[in-house]
């Protein structure tokens, strides 16, 4: 059965008008290696501790600003929450068909809440805390390219036609602002897209980018701005020790308009310096050291790398359900080929290497997890390959093989082909990633000895469900998997209106 909306009655926790006050004991162990009796052993302590949320409950107006606004994600999200909003539907070969958020966690996915009478009960996964709809998001953004975005989305080819005559009324209008043109980071194909550029010296690109975020505040009136990446890959940023290894460091490389300060990265730079979150779609190392430093200080939000949309959201399934049932992945090859614009900007050898180091890092912790397995330091062959096809446009290919070995030496070789528009697969990721930045924005919590609430770690690692390379604090463990992403979501989620995580052992009828 399926419920819409609930409310928590428990000593735990309290709704206010402002508020929602929960207290929740944190179950964890405690480990130690110690010498006893003349031999080292090791003894696990279960502990418990309290800890005390706060979750404020007024959702705010919110503007979305995107980097890339009018590439092939940013055209196609925008369209698909105009279309939502507007309750568009339209006519394909198959049907008529309507707007709607599959593909999004928090608008299309369910939680099991418990069970009524012998009935599993689940409600919308949004129906945890008080959200933003994205209907109401109000979106903006930068693009080299001043194509508006109903041209854009034609140029993306993702949406059907009938779709896109409806959706161009309300999309011709919106031009993006100029962006960060800098033909060093990119592929050189990009150069004839670039004809919206800012102007000026790194530090005035980037004073320029603070000013256009305070106008788009204004003239919105939305409460709150979050930033988010879905421009083109880059290549890596060198990291130089005096450059952009500490914040002082980075300032003044950006006083001396260093060459070597990403676009991303002053975008980057401009948001922390407005204490606006930023979000990083893509792969590059966008959050060098001496930014970390500066989000860290200024205790701003920052949260990528790299939308973790479909192969690599596969293969973080099916290498934890593998290593999870004892079987020994040995070889992973990843093929995948796409026509559309980001195909194009990563058949250049720098920004392919980018996405060939976020696609292959992502099986680490399943690989390390396991050493009945593997020896230490052992790790399956891993190869990722991308090839550009403009063909087939935005409808990318993906081929992957997994050799796995089984018992007694056996051989199991599983072999998965998908086809899928990469931008309907990266949207409601998009959408995700904003609307928990704002969430996790207005949660407050402490641990038992602690005097004060304070917010989540400004490096936000709440978001890893949704990216292939999630961004961890330094020295905090970076875990893949995604039925563990997802359960730390939905259980710090949990948390904050006083219920248990889900532990799924249903005893009650056992
Ligand atoms: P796209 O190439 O269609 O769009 C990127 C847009 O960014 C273009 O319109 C381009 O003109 C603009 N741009 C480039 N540099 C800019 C800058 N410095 N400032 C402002 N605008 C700039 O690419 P698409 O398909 O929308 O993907 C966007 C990013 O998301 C890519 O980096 C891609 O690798 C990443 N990504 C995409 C996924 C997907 O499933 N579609 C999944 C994971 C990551
Ligand atoms: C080719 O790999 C293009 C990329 O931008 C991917 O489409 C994107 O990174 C999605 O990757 P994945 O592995 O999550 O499907």
């Amino acid at each position: 059965m399926f419920i819409e909306n609930f409310k928590v009655e428990s000593p735990n926790v309290k709704y206010s008008e402002t508020e929602i006050q929960s207290v929740y004991n944190y179950e964890t162990t405690e480990l130690v290696h110690e010498n006893r009796n003349g031999a080292y052993q090791w003894i696990i302590k279960p502990k418990s501790v309290k800890y005390e949320f706060k979750t404020n409950t007024h959702v705010p107006k919110l503007g979305v600003m995107l980097v890339g606004w009018g590439g092939n994600n940013g055209s196609t999200l925008t369209g698909g929450v105009i279309a939502n909003r507007e309750g568009i539907s339209w006519a394909t070969k198959d049907k008529i068909q309507q707007a709607n958020y599959f593909g999004s966690l928090t608008q299309a996915s369910a939680i099991r809440v418990g069970s009524y009478q012998g009935e599993e009960i689940y409600a919308p996964f949004k129906s945890l805390l008080p959200m933003v709809n994205p209907d109401d998001i109000v979106f903006g953004g930068w693009d080299i390219s001043n194509m508006n975005l109903a041209d854009a989305m034609g140029r993306a080819k993702v949406f059907d036609i009938d779709l896109q005559k409806q959706l161009r009324p309300y999309m011709e209008s919106m031009v993006p602002l100029p962006g960060i043109y800098d033909p060093d980071f990119i592929a050189a194909n990009q150069e004839e897209r670039a004809n919206n550029v800012i102007k000026g010296t790194k530090k005035e690109q980037v004073q320029q980018v603070i000013k256009d975020i305070k106008e788009f505040k204004a003239a919105t009136k939305v409460d709150k701005v979050v930033v988010l990446w879905t421009a083109n890959t880059e290549r890596y940023s060198n990291l130089v020790v005096g450059l952009n290894d500490t914040t002082e460091n980075l300032l003044a490389a950006l006083d001396r308009n260093e060459a070597e300060i990403s676009p991303s990265t002053l975008f980057a730079i401009a948001c922390v310096t407005e204490n606006v979150p930023f979000i990083n779609g893509s792969p590059q190392n966008t959050f060098v050291p001496g930014l970390i430093d500066f989000a860290i200080q200024k205790n701003c939000l920052i949260g990528g790398d790299d939308f973790k949309s479909g192969q690599t959201k596969m293969k973080s399934v099916l290498v934890d359900f593998l290593v999870g049932a004892g079987i020994k992945p040995t070889s992973i090859v990843s093929y995948n080929h796409l026509g559309n614009n980001d195909g194009m900007n990563l058949s250049a050898p720098q920004t392919f290497r980018s996405k060939e180091i976020s696609k292959s890092n992502v099986v680490d912790d399943m690989v390390n997890s396991n050493a009945i397995l593997y020896e230490p330091g052992e790790h399956p062959d891993h190869v990722v390959v991308i090839k550009y096809v403009p063909y087939v446009a935005d409808s990318k290919r993906a081929m992957d093989e997994y050799t796995s070995e089984i018992f007694m030496g056996g051989k199991n070789t599983i072999v998965l082909h998908n086809t899928c528009e990469d931008s309907l697969l990266a949207a409601p990721i998009i959408l995700d990633l904003v609307l928990l930045a704002e969430l996790s924005t207005r949660i407050q919590f402490k641990a038992e000895k602690e005097g004060k609430f304070h917010s989540f770690h400004p490096v936000a690692t709440i978001l890893s469900y949704l990216t292939k390379a999630p961004l961890v604090p330094p020295g905090t463990p970076v875990v893949n998997a995604l039925s563990k992403q997802r359960a730390m979501l939905e259980n710090i989620m949990r948390a904050c209106v006083g219920l248990a995580p889900e532990n799924n052992m249903i005893l009650e009828y056992k």
